[in-house]
């Protein structure tokens, strides 16, 4: 019932921090193109492979960005749908399961009901089956006016790559899309090609394989390469469609590409042993909040996916007071440096917990567990509280003050 609710709703209260007032509203009124990176893990940003950077393109874009390169990925065995989830609702996925299936009926305040309220336009685009994921009944609860699925592209054996549509040609036919939006538009972009088992066309090929005993983390880097330039080849075209003046960018990485199951290759390309808490470490994924006209900086703290709303709400001076949820404003000077995974693993400032072990941040060494230690109940708490919200649906029962 509501009880259950109200006490949630202290915790969250409690929790709320100043915002920064130098940034809140900052691109208000702009449109938000959020971008998902299928796939991407941090490690590959700024990184080489035979010579070669393997994202020059996001690279140089990341300098005029704010770019977050302690940014967790918090999904779970929801994939890519969980990561849609938390960076909307910033909520936790669920345990088990998918949450855009298990519970695709409840009530939810997501970004695009929000940015509804507030006039804009909200739309997702994707070129993969509707029914994928569950999307075409779960986006109707999260707001979503308008669903651009794969029928509304044309895919053909020419301009597919493994999954379906490539990255290229998904954001080619985007821009007939969006010139037909209205603005201000939230449009979010589900970006394919760097899928397992991240194969490609020879033609498509524009950066060589790794080599290592994994085939998958060998062809990994020449995909992430390809979805590199349909990204430099996106931002070319908006700018040229006058789209991008007055758009803000939100990129990010869905969730890890390579498992634990090539760890050998990665331990060879990292140069160093993975350990649990590398493995750890290797949960980063890129977040890029890219605001045209405004200078870059790369900003260490430690965060998740579940702090995308917050802050993206703040940049464009949405107050985000009455709503329930676990993220916290990546811009704020008193963010609290904790970040939970859906694992239950944490980091902190200092500290990085998995597997029953505290490990020292910046050194890697297993530690006492008691430097850990007061943290571990708070991430218990957030997990716990976030699920009795979906398991209870319990935004039905909030109102709004
Ligand atoms: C499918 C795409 C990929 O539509 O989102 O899903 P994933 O397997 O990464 O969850
Ligand atoms: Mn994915």
């Amino acid at each position: 019932d509501g009880s259950e609710l109200s006490e949630i709703e202290n915790y969250v209260r409690a929790n709320q921090k100043e915002v920064n007032d130098e940034l809140y509203g900052l691109a208000k009124g702009k449109n938000v193109i959020l971008i998902s990176l299928e796939s991407t893990q941090s490690f590959v940003i700024n990184k080489t492979v035979n010579g070669e950077e393997i994202t020059p393109f996001l690279n140089q874009f990341i300098k005029d960005s704010y770019y977050f390169n302690n940014f967790y990925h918090q999904t779970g065995q929801g994939k890519t749908s969980d990561s849609e989830f938390i960076i909307e609702n910033s909520l936790y996925p669920l345990g088990r399961g998918a949450v855009f299936f298990t519970h695709a009926q409840n009530e939810y305040k997501a970004t695009p009901e929000i940015l509804t309220e507030k006039g804009y336009y909200t739309a997702s685009l994707h070129a993969n089956n509707k029914s994928f994921w569950n999307r075409d009944i779960m986006y109707d609860s999260l707001g979503y006016q308008r669903f651009y699925d794969s029928d509304e592209y044309k895919v053909s054996e020419g301009n597919s790559i493994n999954w379906g549509l490539n990255d290229k040609s998904f954001f080619k036919q985007s821009i007939s899309h969006l010139k037909r939006m209205p603005e201000p538009f939230y449009a979010k972009f589900i970006t394919l090609t760097n899928h397992f088992p991240f194969t490609l066309k020879e033609e498509d090929r524009t950066l060589e394989p790794y080599d290592s005993n994994s085939k998958t983390l060998n062809q990994y880097f020449p995909t992430v390469r390809y979805t590199d330039e349909a990204l430099e080849q996106f931002i070319g075209d908006l700018k040229r469609n006058r789209l991008y003046e007055d758009s803000i960018f939100v990129l990010y990485g869905d969730h890890y590409g390579i498992s634990e199951n090539h760890n050998s290759a990665m331990s060879q390309f990292l140069g160093k042993e993975l350990t649990p808490f590398e493995s750890i470490q290797l949960q980063r994924v890129p977040l890029i909040i890219h605001v045209p006209g405004q200078k870059g900086k790369t900003i260490s703290t430690v965060s998740g996916q579940i702090d995308v709303r917050p802050t993206l709400l703040h940049l464009l001076g949405i107050e985000n007071d009455d709503y329930i949820e676990f993220g916290k404003d990546l811009f704020s000077e008193e963010k609290l440096e904790f970040t939970v995974l859906r694992d239950s693993s944490f980091i902190t400032k200092d500290y990085l917990y998995t597997m029953d072990t505290c490990y020292e941040k910046n050194t890697g060494a297993a530690t006492a567990k008691d430097s850990c230690e007061k943290y571990l109940e708070k991430a218990k708490q957030e997990l716990d509280y976030s699920d009795k919200i979906i398991y209870g649906d319990l935004l039905r029962f909030y109102e709004q003050p």
